[in-house]
């Protein structure tokens, strides 16, 4: 008995056992183990294209939810195994962990989460066949629920090659039997850039017209990045990409920094998907920082004054792919997603090293453009560092004082209280005439602002508007930022309806996004809407709010008799009766909320408004403005 090793007790337990507990050989018996098992079956086919034997892969959808698989290998062997007196195609489909690493050289796609192998597939199945094409014949072998239903048998003569697996998920072990589509079409592309060159086709019987795919990229996850950059705006049209092995890991990455400013960095290991990166990222970081830094340095594009760019803000706007082959990874008992060995550390930030020097030199308009996004970045964390503290010191040095341009409201609940930052003090002075001092506040806005259109936000932030809005507002900043201690509800932005109004309204949504962004999602921001027009004929009075609506205006009422039409060209041409009735008044306003909610536009936002260039500034107040203009009231 003490010969028994872990393996022997498998080999004796057979698959009785994954039909006693499925969950714990592939995770659940949900939608999410269903497809497992058609992972578990392509990624062996896949284990045979990376050993360069197959490089075609198809998947079918039948319309019984059933799956079959097939590649163009060399076919699982099918002769007598001398261990088991078995044919080893019998072996592979019936003993648990049969499958594993094939031989020296391979590198086995089953050191995650449920890396299962066939038989685990086999006993969760109704029914499995195997068909093997070799040596001019056709072999079968057919099971059921795990059980082999007949010997391996010569079925045919085929001139082919491969292997054919064809499986139905046994109902009684699956809360969810049907397979979709677009599930599958997801992972089989991830799967065919992976694995460079390899064709995947995906066919779906269910439907009339069947739907069918098919994906195959030979530049591999350079392709990838590329891809995943499609609805982005790449810095520079090259993506790097290197690929090389290092004491016998392999190595590929791929990388191309966009304006954005999110990170996207996918990992794998041994097409795993570890998504909480491990000892191959931290390389990644580390060769990714330590090259950047020394090519600013060489090629003089950091200032001496300037500190090492950090690591977080290098990779701001960056999308990469890190792809390792390893022969034995090891991952973090807890998560399993997360990879252990240390020398995959060593091997990614080695070879990364080496290849982006080399790149860099070669593509310096590259190295400039990560330079100068990362020089961007730095300067916005180093705004809302600066901002933070300057909202701590004055309140530690005012305790807490209101500004003294607020005109505040009585009102203390916060749900009924408005707030109008008006540009001007004209208007400021109208506007506090005009309010309903019990819930409506009037904040005058005045100051360097007009010019802002060239400034940072650091310098933004030194400005008197910004702090004592942010004093008003009661919330602070940034990490210090709390929605509970806004005082008002409602916060307007009331501006003129010109170019520079816009501007202002464009740096005071810029400031809120980045340093308050929960005022926005909560709905508190929203956009006053004053009137461009003023039609007078006879005792009656007319505002309109766009020339569609004059036109509408003077088609109704006709030109006759009509005084001359004032065009507003800002709020202060307004008394206080006027911009109350037109702007103010809760009755008669419209008021436009600000929502940002799609993180992505809003990435494009922000850096468009945080960039040098002018004209990109320009387009995104012309396309917010009009987007805000759709928003309902
Ligand atoms: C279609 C769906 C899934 C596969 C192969 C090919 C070989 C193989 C698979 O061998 C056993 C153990 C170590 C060598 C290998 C054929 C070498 C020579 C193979 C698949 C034998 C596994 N000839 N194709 N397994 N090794 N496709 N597709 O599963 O010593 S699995």
């Amino acid at each position: 008995m003490s010969d028994y090793n872990a393996d022997n007790i498998q080999v004796l337990e057979g698959l009785e056992a994954v039909r006693k507990r499925p969950g714990m050989y592939i995770g659940s018996t949900e939608s999410k183990g269903l497809h497992h098992l058609v992972y578990e079956i392509v990624d062996n086919a896949v284990d045979e294209a990376l050993m360069d034997a197959c490089d075609e892969i198809v998947v079918t959808i039948h319309e019984d939810n059933s799956i079959s698989v097939r590649d163009n290998g060399r076919g699982i062997p099918v002769g007598i195994q001398v261990q088991t007196g078995l044919p080893a195609v019998e072996v592979i489909f019936t003993i648990l962990h049969a499958g594993g690493k094939f031989g020296s050289g391979g590198y086995k796609t089953s050191g995650g989460l449920h890396g299962v192998g066939a038989s685990v597939v086999n006993a969760l199945s109704e029914w499995l066949v195997v068909n093997v094409y070799a040596e001019g014949k056709i072999y079968e072998l057919k099971f059921a629920r795990g059980d082999k239903v007949s010997e391996l048998q010569i079925i045919g003569d085929t001139t082919e090659k491969g292997t054919l697996v064809h499986f139905k998920p046994d109902e009684e072990m699956f809360e969810e039997t049907v397979y979709s589509f677009e599930t599958l079409k997801q992972r089989l592309q991830e799967t065919a850039f992976l694995t460079k060159g390899l064709k995947i086709d995906l066919f779906d019987l269910r439907s009339d017209p069947i739907r069918s795919r098919s994906y195959q990229y030979e530049g591999g996850i350079k392709e990838f990045v590329g891809h995943i950059n499609k609805s982005k705006d790449p810095m520079v049209p090259e993506v790097f990409y290197c690929e090389s092995k290092h004491e016998d890991v392999l190595v590929e990455v791929a990388l191309q920094h966009t304006d954005g400013f999110l990170e996207n960095t996918y990992s794998f290991v041994n097409n795993i998907n570890t998504k909480d990166g491990g000892t191959h990222v931290t390389g990644f970081r580390a060769a990714l920082t330590k090259t950047i830094n020394d090519y600013g340095r060489k090629f003089n594009l950091l200032k001496e004054a300037d500190k090492n760019l950090s690591s977080e803000d290098i990779r701001e706007g960056m999308t990469a792919v890190i792809s390792i082959k390893i022969e034995d990874p090891q991952f973090e008992s807890q998560t399993k997603t997360k990879l252990n060995n240390s020398e995959a550390r060593s091997a990614v930030e080695s070879v990364l090293s080496e290849h982006l020097v080399y790149f860099l030199e070669e593509h310096p308009t590259v190295g400039k453009a990560i330079i100068e996004k990362s020089l961007l970045a730095a300067r916005a964390r180093e705004a809302a560092r600066k901002a933070r503290e300057l909202v701590r010191r004055k309140s530690v040095l005012e305790g807490g004082r209101l500004p003294g341009k607020l005109s505040d409201c009585s009102e203390k609940d916060p749900a009924l209280c408005e707030i109008f930052l008006v540009e001007g003090d004209s208007a400021g002075g109208s506007a506090k005439l005009a309010r309903t001092p019990k819930t409506q506040a009037i904040l005058p806005l005045r100051g360097k602002i007009m010019n802002v259109e060239k400034a940072r936000l650091d310098k933004i932030l030194g400005s008197e508007i910004i702090t004592s809005m942010i004093t008003a507002f009661g919330t602070g900043i940034h990490e210090d930022f709390d929605v509970e201690k806004l005082r008002y509800h409602k916060i307007v932005i009331m501006t003129d309806a010109d170019v520079d109004g816009s501007h202002i309204r464009t740096l005071l949504l810029t400031f809120m996004y980045r340093f308050m962004p929960d005022l926005i999602d909560n709905g508190y921001v929203y956009i006053a809407q004053p009137p461009l027009y003023k039609v007078e004929k006879g005792k009656n009075e007319y505002y309109a709010y766009s020339d569609e609506e004059l036109r509408n205006i003077l088609a109704e009422t006709g030109r006759e008799g009509i005084k001359p039409i004032q065009r507003y060209k800002g709020l202060g041409e307004m008394d206080a009766d006027q911009l109350w009735e037109t702007t103010m008044d809760p009755e008669n306003r419209i008021l436009l909320q600000v929502t940002l909610d799609d993180a992505i536009a809003a990435d494009l936002i922000f850096t468009q408004l945080m960039g040098d260039k002018v004209e990109p500034r320009r387009e995104f107040i012309q396309e917010f403005a009009s987007q805000v203009q759709n928003l309902d009231v």
